[in-house]
């Protein structure tokens, strides 16, 4: 490589560090140092004299120049490379923490999955919408409704929500059939809630006849699953249908409904702290 473009890489280099620093002076200095040789109307540099007192070429940039002559390096370009190598990698790390960050938060993942896309080659949540193979039912679900997922309900919204749950189950058994009661940050007074946590109790239903029932009406859409006691899924009002929710529904006997709504009305902290206590 000839010095005049041994020259110019370096300068780039520090054109590029003083940029990342924010000192804008010395890199328009640098910058206007560039154009200049690039400028020369000599096909190399091997003597300094033919660079003093061109226009763009200010003091600094002639002993650089001049060092470059003598050294054939420039001690300032060989100390700033290394600072500018590790804030690209500093920005990869961080762009790959961020989409980890993302992947972590799909409903179904956490940590480890997110490695794992990762190492898979995904990228995007879209990646990964792309790849079922690497999903569970719950991970498919937790994407396909992603958005709605990280949006918070109103708290009007889940009382809409629990009136017409308690008429579908109304015509099903009538008003005395059951008792409901949404627990959750809704019952603690919240004005917006993460999801919607319903108790039940009844003598006349099952879980599996009220999630059914929930699911004929098109209020319930998707299973994530289903036990004895507890129903987890995604549900909406079939008249807003383009806000989709999760819904927990817990059933218990009705001996024990009161620990059960203790429980369930939380929150999280209060429960430890009492089971603390
Ligand atoms: N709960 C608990 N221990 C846990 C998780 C939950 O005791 N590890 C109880 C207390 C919570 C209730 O279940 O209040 C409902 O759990 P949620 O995760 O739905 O929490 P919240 O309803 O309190 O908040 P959000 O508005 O985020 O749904
Ligand atoms: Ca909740």
């Amino acid at each position: 490589m000839s010095n005049k473009q041994a020259i110019i890489d370096n300068f780039q280099i520090l054109e590029r560090y003083y940029k990342q620093e924010g000192d804008r002076w010395r890199e328009q200095a640098y910058n206007r140092a560039i154009i200049a040789i690039r400028g020369l109307n000599i096909s190399d540099i091997k003597n300094i004299n033919q660079v003093k007192k061109v226009p763009g070429l200010g003091k600094q940039s002639v002993e650089k120049i001049n060092e470059y002559l003598e050294t054939g390096q420039i001690a300032k370009v060989e100390e700033v490379k290394k600072l500018i190598v590790k804030e690209k990698e500093n920005q990869k790390n961080v762009s790959k923490q961020r989409i980890l960050g993302k992947f972590a938060s799909v409903l179904g993942a956490g940590e480890k999955t997110a490695e794992k896309w990762w190492d898979a080659g995904m990228r995007s949540l879209d990646d990964l919408r792309k790849n079922p193979k690497l999903l569970t039912h719950q991970q498919k679900i937790g994407l396909k409704y992603y958005d709605d997922l990280h949006t918070r309900i109103p708290r009007e919204y889940i009382t809409t929500f629990q009136l017409m749950v308690r008429y579908v189950l109304a015509k099903e058994v009538g008003m005395n059939g059951y008792e409901l009661t949404v627990a959750g940050s809704y019952r603690r007074g919240n004005s917006s809630s993460g999801d919607i946590d319903i108790l039940i109790t009844s003598k006349k239903l099952t879980l599996k006849t009220i999630v059914d029932t929930l699911k004929k009406w098109d209020i319930i859409t998707d299973v994530i699953s289903m036990q004895k006691e507890k129903f987890m899924g995604i549900a909406h009002c079939p008249s807003g249908q383009y806000f989709y929710f999760h819904v927990d529904i817990v059933f218990l006997p009705k001996e024990q409904w009161g620990a059960g709504l203790l429980w369930f009305t939380g929150s999280k902290g209060f429960n430890i702290m009492m089971r603390a206590k």
